[in-house]
């Protein structure tokens, strides 16, 4: 049941005629809309169809009205670019709040407030905050729709950018309201950028490029499913069924029902002898998901297909195995930093009918950032504008610019993107950007130890959330800012789900792709040659590859890791499958202040795993 706000005392009982629809089948939400359109006073409401009339009429509309750039036809059909406020470029973590009805159950690493103080403020903020505007109303499936695994949403929103976003990224429209039947559960989600045209005097103001608010929130009512974000129109805050329902709300309900919803790709690995791996693998936000998912193998005969390349959706089948979907449409992904070489798929998945955001333009219309050529071009207009060459000294992309594309123009895209329950998954793998200590590769042995090594992951920080870049912080499964509930609880959660897999759980695997030598320089050439990891995780797999022993784990035996042809040295490969027993035992202590964080919560197994890893350590 979703807590309504209270009608906005001076609002004329009337709304928009759009906001009425008496053919939708789910009351609940029918009221919905109009009480939100009674709260936000927007001049029209539209219900989003997914249609390419309502795609094309939008991305019109907004490159008249200065918010969107149409990028040249002839190379980017159908293509634009979004610039946004220099002040509202990523999420906004300590703007995030989970408002569970006990603050205990929102755990030590979210922040928490009353949901019913919470809904008070909210109520005052989204109040007429869409006067001049248009409500969307956008129906979504994340997951295919009615599938077994799927679920359904419902956006409200006052930004066109976060409708043609969303068209990408979900199934967004008509089929998928069509699913939502009277009994159907649904996630409410209410967005504003927070910048009326009009205000309660008729006075009138004229809209900007990129509106936003300088006060922000995004806030999740666990128990409500639903959601709340003002003030932003970036990303994460503002396309709702991302972050905030696929991870934040959806770990509430995975935790409920026996299920998981992880920040993980999907990927589908086939072997030279044709037999097929699906590998989920979970990193932290701009740590390389997307260019994992889309790897083109540098080995022989092996072949990597795309599923998802940041969200999915995991439930024990009737098969006893871990069955996976991605519940997205489309690619979300960082742009600097990929290039032809290092990621044609996605180079030519973003090709047309893609959103680009915060990246740099040059005068012929075409789009640039760092990384994408080894030179800059001699003059450019960067992500805020303003003319730029590279003698300004400041990068013309952001570093967080993103494309919006979707998953079906991406040339690897796997048949089992379309498996509405789901494929079975072979091995769980976990990794971070971590200069030294963790090795390329480690086989973690047994359900329980790869949780402890998932819950006890650690990374540099990226340009994706605000704060010091290159500072490492701990980001359990890479979801430190995505549970929507207690860590602890959660880590209990995945030993539950790991026991009631039993011997059909997947494999736990721990990878590394950016450990450094001394001069900083990275070991590991990474991009497609991860494919040769892939590999040797695909033959633990199987029983084909060998491994040796280490006090963290086990690495790949001489030889049993293919790396004919890269010219690494033997003392290279050394470092790169290195553990070094006191490092190691100080992370441990690390680990202990971390798990002291959580109090009692910590589940009793993961200080029996941490226990053991120190004995091991001291005999190593
Ligand atoms: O803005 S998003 O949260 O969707 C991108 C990310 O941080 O992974
Ligand atoms: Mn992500």
């Amino acid at each position: 049941n979703h807590a309504f706000p209270p009608v906005w005392a001076s609002a004329i009982p009337e709304v928009p005629d759009g906001a009425r629809r008496h053919d939708v089948a789910n009351k609940q939400l029918a009221d919905w809309v109009v009480r939100i359109a009674l709260l936000t006073r927007p001049d029209e409401v539209v219900w989003c169809d997914g249609s390419d009339e309502e795609w094309n009429r939008l991305t019109t509309e907004m490159t008249d009205a200065g918010s969107l750039v149409r990028l040249d036809p002839g190379v980017h059909p159908d293509s634009f670019l979004a610039r946004s406020d220099p002040d509202d470029v990523a999420r906004m973590e300590d703007r995030t709040f989970i408002c569970s009805r006990s603050e205990a159950d929102a755990g030590p690493t979210n922040n928490w407030r009353d949901p019913a103080d919470m809904h008070t403020e909210l109520n005052a903020l989204f109040a007429e905050s869409m006067r001049g505007r248009t409500m969307y109303v956008v129906p979504y499936s994340m997951g295919p729709v009615g599938g077994a695994i799927s679920q359904v949403g419902v956006q409200i929103t006052d930004s066109p950018y976060a409708v043609i976003s969303l068209s990408i990224m979900t199934r967004m429209g008509d089929d998928a309201l069509a699913v939502i039947g009277p009994d159907t559960d649904w996630v409410a989600g209410v967005h504003s950028v927070g910048y009326p045209l009009r205000d309660r005097d008729g006075l009138r103001r004229d809209d900007v490029p990129w509106p936003s608010n300088p006060v922000k929130y995004v806030s999740h009512f666990p128990e409500e499913r639903a959601i709340w974000s003002f003030g932003s129109g970036y990303g994460g805050n503002a396309l709702l069924p991302k972050k905030c329902f696929a991870l934040r709300i959806a770990s509430v309900m995975a935790r409920d029902e026996g299920w998981l919803a992880e920040h993980m790709l999907l990927l589908k690995l086939t072997s030279p002898a044709g037999r097929a791996f699906h590998i989920a693998a979970a990193f932290p936000s701009a740590c390389g998901k997307t260019n994992l998912a889309m790897l083109r193998p540098t080995i022989p005969g092996w072949d990597v297909e795309t599923i998802g390349d940041d969200i999915a959706w995991l439930r024990p089948g009737d098969d006893g195995r871990l069955h996976a979907i991605n519940p997205e449409a489309g690619f979300f992904g960082v742009a600097p930093g990929t290039s032809v070489q290092n990621n044609p798929v996605a180079i030519d998945t973003m090709r047309k009918h893609t959103i680009f955001t915060n990246v740099a333009l040059t005068e012929d219309g075409e789009v640039w950032w760092e990384g994408k050529t080894d030179e800059p071009p001699a003059h450019l207009i960067d992500w805020r504008g303003q003319y730029w060459t590279p003698a300004s000294g400041t990068p013309a992309a952001h570093p967080n610019a993103r494309f919006t594309a979707p998953i079906e123009q991406c040339r690897t895209l796997a048949d089992d993107w379309y498996e509405a329950d789901g494929v079975p998954i072979d091995a769980i793998v976990f990794g971070g950007r971590r200069a030294s200590n963790v090795p390329l590769v480690v086989d973690t042995g047994d359900w329980e130890h790869g949780v402890f090594v998932g819950a006890t992951v650690s990374s540099e920080r990226t340009a994706a959330q605000e704060g010091r870049v290159g500072e490492l912080r701990r980001d359990p499964f890479g979801m430190l800012p995505f549970v929507g509930y207690d860590m602890g609880d959660y880590w209990q959660h995945w030993l539950d789900v790991g026991a009631a897999l039993g011997s059909g759980a997947p494999k736990i695997f721990q990878v590394n792709w950016f450990r450094q030598d001394e001069e900083g320089a990275f070991l590991w050439p990474g991009f497609g040659e991860n494919s040769r990891v892939l590999a040797w995780i695909a033959g633990r797999v199987s029983g084909e590859a060998e491994a040796v022993d280490t006090a963290i784990g086990e690495v790949p035996a001489p030889g049993s890791l293919d790396v004919t042809g890269l010219g690494l040295g033997a003392t290279v490969l050394q470092s790169l499958l290195d553990v070094d027993p006191v490092a190691w035992l100080e992370e441990c202590d690390r680990t202990e202040e971390f798990f002291a964080r959580f109090g009692d919560r910590v589940p009793g197994r993961l200080r029996d795993e941490l226990a053991r890893l120190r004995e091991r350590l001291a005999g190593a």
